[in-house]
């Protein structure tokens, strides 16, 4: 007997931890912006995995990449050296405009590589005496599942009954640079910080917000890093979101769809300054981080954002989309916002919960997740066309 959607939730639900609530779908094949569950209904994916499937699901190009490399060589560890991490990095930290790229596997693992390249920074170069090195980051961020970053979170749902805290760190709202100004002492060695906050319901912060920051950390001494795993790699319209504010941000941090929407890739890209203060042989590494099969996939992921000109499509379709969702006739909206294809419409309190409508357009075909409350986020591959777009709009204004 074949086994249903059910069958498969209901066994999740008896043998996995319960610390997810998804929507009810079980999904078991991909292609482009479009996903098959097990029962043949397809949908179309306005989540991408969070931006980890910018480039669709199952590129061609990606997967082809890493079958040759399964065939040659996947696992070596940094003990020894292997063929495909110095052109992957080479390619990466060329197009990115960075001396040197430190590869790890999750966006965590990046966040953690970044804070650690910091604190070492700020004792080595900066001379802040020793233990005393200060971050500061920002109220509602999400960087993170590990002990250390859901330690700085605002979210009692992150970090609630996970402590003691790793200390170190000062959090201040988000979109007001005079907070970074009065925020920062001579022990602060850094500003975290998310282009778009992402999980706070893509929260758009004013514009020239970044910029102003930069000239603060410029200013005081301080590195800026910006956390790009979820808005960088064409997401917002262009390569890095910071880019909008014209700025070098000190450290990058990039992972989700560097790994092509099939493998975990994530990378913080610096100059020489930082990455020759922080790093030495011995005192940060990863079993997986820069293996050969990573390499491989991340560089072919680099390489389909470029050819296929992901971040002007993104820009383009994200505008489209957003047009014609602010053109929908409903007394439900309270606002439609984002930047490229990271989108997200806020619903009035008064027309209910967002988890609602999340479902209510999953029976249509339309799977998107909500964030808190009130938010409803789109975000599908960046290789969506206009034509999968009005699809799902009729879907959308349907539901609404
Ligand atoms: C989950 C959220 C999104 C991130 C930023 C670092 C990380 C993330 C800006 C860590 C990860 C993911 C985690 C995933 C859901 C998703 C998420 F809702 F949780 F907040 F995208 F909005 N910095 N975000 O967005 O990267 O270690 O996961 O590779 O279920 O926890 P990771």
């Amino acid at each position: 007997m074949t086994r249903t959607a059910q069958d498969f939730m209901d066994e999740v639900s008896k043998v996995s931890a319960h610390n997810y609530h998804p929507i009810p779908v079980v999904i078991a094949k991909g292609e482009g912006a479009w996903v098959t569950d097990v029962e043949g209904k397809k949908y179309i994916d306005m989540l991408s995995a969070y931006s980890a499937v910018n480039q669709g699901h199952r590129h061609p190009k990606i997967i082809a990449a890493a079958k040759r490399q399964m065939d040659v060589l996947t696992l070596t560890s940094r003990a020894f050296h292997n063929d495909q991490m110095g052109p992957f990095l080479a390619k990466f930290t060329k197009l990115a405009g960075y001396d040197k790229a430190l590869p790890m596997n999750t966006g965590a693992e990046g966040v953690e590589t970044a804070i650690k390249a910091a604190r070492r920074w700020g004792y080595k170069a900066k001379k802040v005496p020793d233990g005393k090195a200060e971050i500061i980051v920002c109220e509602n961020n999400f960087h993170g599942r590990t002990t250390t970053i859901v330690g700085f979170s605002t979210d009692p749902l992150s970090n609630g009954g996970f402590g003691p805290f790793t200390p170190g760190f000062k959090i201040i709202p988000y979109g007001d640079a005079k907070a970074l100004s009065a925020a920062i002492t001579p022990n602060t060695v850094a500003f975290l910080v998310e282009p778009i906050q992402g999980e706070a319901g893509v929260m758009v912060p004013p514009a020239g917000y970044l910029k102003q920051c930069y000239e603060i950390t410029k200013k005081n001494n301080v590195l800026l890093i910006a956390d790009e795993i979820q808005t960088g790699l064409g997401r917002t319209g262009r390569m890095f979101c910071h880019e909008y504010d014209g700025i070098k941000p000190d450290i990058v941090i990039v992972g989700k769809a560097l790994g092509g929407g099939l493998y975990p890739v994530s990378a913080i890209l610096a100059n020489d300054d930082i990455m020759n203060a922080a790093f030495e042989p011995g005192n940060h590494g990863s079993t997986f981080g820069g293996n050969p099969l990573a390499c491989a996939i991340a560089s072919a992921a680099l390489d389909v954002i470029v050819d296929e000109k992901l971040c002007d499509r993104s820009l383009e379709m994200g505008e489209y989309f957003m047009g014609r969702l602010r053109g929908i006739k409903t007394d439900k909206i309270k606002e439609v916002r984002g930047k490229g294809l990271l989108i997200a419409i806020e619903i009035k309190k008064e027309a209910g919960r967002a988890r609602q409508y999340t479902e209510s357009l999953m029976k249509e075909g339309v799977l998107a997740k909500e964030t808190h409350e009130t938010t409803i986020r789109f975000a599908p591959p960046l290789v969506i066309t206009k034509a999968d777009i009005d699809w799902a709009v009729e879907k959308i204004t349907t539901v609404l």
